[in-house]
């Protein structure tokens, strides 16, 4: 088994034909991922869930599953809207990012399988990989069709087109991941999803 510390000397461009899905390795760099951390951590945690979250912009309800007017939160805070312009600027997002969800990840913790809400945000959304290399799974609402995708620290995954709307996305709850014939350990991870907001 390998641990996360030196796994890969090159960056790895996941492989997957599923339109609209970009993955883009170094995204940002070590020292930003460190300061991003830094910043995330010195912010209060909700424990609405099995794994912590923070939420910016506007909170999600993940009951009712929507995003209303009276859960805006307040702006994008200054330390986290540099990466929501860069996302706009670098053409990947059409607009800015006004919501963003915090997810951390403990080794063993994952997401169910989901398409983001369609009727509360626009047709891209965005998540940066933080502290851990992890696999994430995509399925085909119609055919049953699988990938899976390894998520690197510092990258960026993008879901726009069918790999937005017709693919679910789902992170297995484990330990450790399975890609390529390594196996490979979870460390911590935390991953930023950048949104806009249709209300
Ligand atoms: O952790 C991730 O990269 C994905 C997060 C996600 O799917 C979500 O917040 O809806």
């Amino acid at each position: 088994m390998l641990s996360q510390v030196g796994l890969f000397s090159e960056p790895i461009s996941s492989v997957s034909n599923i339109p609209g899905l970009s993955y883009i390795p170094n995204f940002i760099d070590k020292k930003i991922e460190k300061e991003l951390i830094g910043n995330i951590d010195a912010q209060p945690w909700l424990q609405d869930l099995k794994r912590r979250v923070q939420h910016y912009g506007y909170r999600y309800d993940y009951k009712a599953r929507n995003v209303t007017p009276e859960l805006k939160l307040g702006d994008i805070p200054n330390w986290l809207l540099p990466y929501c312009q860069k996302l706009k600027n670098d053409l990947l997002f059409p607009a800015i990012p006004d919501q963003v969800i915090v997810n951390e990840y403990q080794p063993g913790q994952g997401i169910s399988a989901h398409i983001d809400c369609i009727p509360c945000f626009g047709p891209t959304i965005a998540s940066l990989s933080l502290g851990s290399t992890c696999v994430m799974d995509l399925g085909h609402g119609k055919t049953g069709q699988k990938v899976s995708t390894l998520l690197e620290p510092c990258s960026l995954i993008v879901l726009s087109g069918d790999a937005r709307y017709l693919w679910q996305h789902a992170i297995a709850a484990r330990k450790t991941d399975r890609y390529n014939g390594i196996t490979i350990q979870r460390v911590r991870r935390i991953s930023l999803t950048f949104r806009t907001i249709r209300i």
